[in-house]
């Protein structure tokens, strides 16, 4: 079978934080984990067309998700699963109990859904955001629903004039209407997609839509609380039809935007950081410091209040 040659780095990287085995050995395969549950975990084989295979994990591996690449092998009592790779980046959420756990790894891209009606919350979006930037993400920001306002009205809250300019892409969906699908599903192409968002805004819908063969059970809004009903499915890897993949992480309520503080939060702003360079001090934050660029953008109007406004938040968060 042929695999994919190791640059002598990974190889160190991947045996001095897992364990001493030979990556090399004829016997040794790489693939992408498509599911994990019950310390079972399918695996796409890297080899083409070879069908799934199910693995056993080990148990000193850590955690494993969906998007992880490994190393599994033959052994006595079946294919196990003997390294991970070292990953891109690692989305998380904070489960009942206020503790981070993995959902999926290597994402290359984050389709952030939003919608009419639950209202779209900026301060959520703009912390999505600093979390893509810090992990490299790239970023959609879907409003769905748009089937609940008037044609007139092309940019409801603003989500065009404020994100596009910083080069964000925002596509205006409704599911019920059939609006933008086609064009959703072209901006998954050559990524790992995972999408996230509130409870209620259509993420199992959307997911259904564009994963037209697959059975994804669509919870019901209650009106009490506008909570969805939760599903019990795992998380897993899809082939999308027009190509690239897509994380679906049913009964997820979405991922929480995990930072790094000792990135600067301007960092995830993309306007402010662009306009930090040309501040007097290379370590202005922007709030009261002289010559400073964005103040001076703020009042010139040339930068979003609200977005400046989320940046303190997350500036004075992450200093506490
Ligand atoms: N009007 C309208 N309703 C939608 C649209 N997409 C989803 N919904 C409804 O919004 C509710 C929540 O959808 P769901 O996909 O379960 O949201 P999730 O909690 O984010 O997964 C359901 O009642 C859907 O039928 C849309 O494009 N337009
Ligand atoms: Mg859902
Ligand atoms: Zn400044």
């Amino acid at each position: 079978m042929a695999k994919r040659k190791l640059s002598h780095q990974q190889k160190r990287r991947i045996q001095k934080a897992q364990l001493s085995v030979n990556l090399d050995d004829d016997n040794t395969h790489q693939g992408l984990v498509i599911s994990h549950h019950g310390g079972e975990v399918e695996i796409q084989p890297d080899t083409a067309n070879i069908s799934n295979i199910h693995c056993k994990l080990r148990t000193n591996l850590g955690v494993i998700v969906c998007g992880d690449q490994v190393y599994y092998r033959e052994e006595n009592n079946g294919l196990s699963i003997i390294a991970i790779r070292p990953r891109q980046n690692l989305l998380q959420r904070l489960d009942g109990f206020g503790q981070l756990k993995a959902v999926a790894a290597n994402v290359t891209q984050l389709l952030i859904c939003l919608s009419i009606t639950p209202e779209p919350n900026l301060f959520l979006l703009d912390q999505y955001l600093l979390s893509a930037e810090q992990q490299h993400i790239d970023v959609v920001i879907v409003l769905n629903k748009i089937d609940l306002v008037d044609e007139q009205n092309s940019d409801p809250f603003d989500l065009k004039k404020i994100y596009q300019p910083m080069g964000y892409d925002v596509i205006h969906t409704s599911i019920i209407k059939n609006i933008n699908i086609d064009a959703l599903q072209k901006h998954c192409i050559d990524h790992i997609n995972v999408i996230s968002g509130v409870s209620g805004v259509g993420k199992s819908s959307i997911t259904k839509a564009i994963l037209p063969e697959t059975e994804i059970p669509i919870g019901e809004i209650s009106e009490v609380n506008q909570e969805g009903k939760h599903t019990t499915r795992t998380s897993r890897l899809y082939h999308l039809p027009l190509g690239g993949l897509l994380i679906d992480t049913p009964g997820v309520r979405g991922f929480n935007p995990v930072f790094d503080k000792n990135i600067p939060i301007a960092s995830g702003f993309r306007e402010i950081n662009k306009l930090a360079q040309l501040c007097q001090f290379s370590n202005c934050k922007h709030t009261h410091e002289p010559k400073c660029a964005v103040t001076k953008a703020l009042k010139l109007g040339e930068i979003s209040q609200i977005r400046y406004d989320n940046y303190l938040k997350l500036l004075q968060e992450s200093e506490k």
